[in-house]
């Protein structure tokens, strides 16, 4: 008796997977009925490796004998099957290994188990990706905010003399025209340099850093050097023998961390040209951390 029964369910489920419009209306499985409704009467169904569209009415009898379903109508059906990679969420079309990853949006876009990969180095406040992947502040240091523009005032920040920890000024009229006597190359190398004037975790770039940065703007000029993330303004300069702030607006001024002779190398931008070039270390410039 019980055989007989098992085979009439075996029957009924055979049938179910065969001709749906004989199944009688299931309890049904894992169904959104929002997506239902949407969808209409008519689901795509992988039965034996084959997609067949069926009537909703039909889908817990494929169901329950393994069929998988697509309920999203993404072309991805929700369980292992013959017909598609699996779509790890049946209800979101936009969702399926045929997808192509979205960063930060928390989802699982290309169903390949892992969120948000490939999205690069998660950014803090305050933090902008270069082009050529490194991390850098946002604005100059001193500033309050990233520039809105070339000649944004409360973009520029402090000026620093190179090697100097703190805006602290020493005006100087001497050969070898630095604030330091004994001059001292050793200042600023690196994020445990003496005197690094940066944030924890960040460092004034090299010369090799800036000029890599430099290389990446679209025009190697003041333009360039806004569109960049890194938004660069042009702050201007402190002299070195009386310590007047000059060409604020029309020149940007950053030291790197690179010494050469008795001076170091800054890089320099106008309207016009960007380039790297050398200076006295008593000069007050513009400061960028880069973070390490
Ligand atoms: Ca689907
Ligand atoms: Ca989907
Ligand atoms: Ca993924
Ligand atoms: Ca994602």
């Amino acid at each position: 008796m019980k055989k007989v029964f098992a085979l009439c369910i075996g029957v009924l489920l055979f049938v179910a997977c065969e001709q749906d419009t004989l199944v009688p209306e299931i309890e049904e499985i894992n169904i959104d009925q929002t997506t239902l409704a949407k969808k209409g009467v008519k689901v795509d169904v992988c039965h034996k490796g084959k997609i067949i569209n069926v009537s909703v009415n039909s889908l817990s009898g494929h169901q329950v004998h393994g069929d998988a379903v697509d309920m999203d109508g993404d072309g991805y059906f929700d369980i292992e099957n013959d017909c598609s990679d699996v779509d790890c969420d049946d209800t979101d079309a936009t969702v399926n290994p045929g997808m192509v990853e979205v960063c930060d949006d928390g989802i699982d876009n290309n169903c390949d188990g892992e969120v948000d990969e490939d999205c690069g180095p998660v950014l803090n406040e305050g933090e902008v990706l270069s082009a050529n992947g490194r991390i850098w502040m946002d604005r100059n240091l001193g500033a309050t905010q990233a520039a809105t523009s070339s000649m944004d005032a409360d973009s520029y920040g402090d000026f620093y003399q190179w090697g100097r920890a703190t805006t602290d000024f020493t005006t100087v009229t001497g050969f070898p025209y630095d604030w330091s006597s004994p001059q001292n190359d050793n200042l600023w190398q690196g994020v445990n340099g003496v005197n690094n004037p940066c944030p924890d975790g960040f460092r004034i770039p090299t010369e090799a850093e800036w000029n890599e940065e430099r290389l990446s703007w679209n025009s190697y000029n003041a333009a360039g050097a806004l569109a960049s993330p890194l938004k660069l303004p042009m702050a201007g300069y402190r002299h070195r023998s009386n310590g007047a702030v000059d060409a604020v607006g029309s020149f940007g001024d950053y030291w790197s961390s690179t010494v050469s002779g008795t001076r170091s190398r800054y890089l320099a931008f106008d309207s016009s040209t960007a380039f790297m070039n050398t200076y006295d270390r008593a000069y007050g410039f513009s400061v960028r951390c880069l973070k390490d």
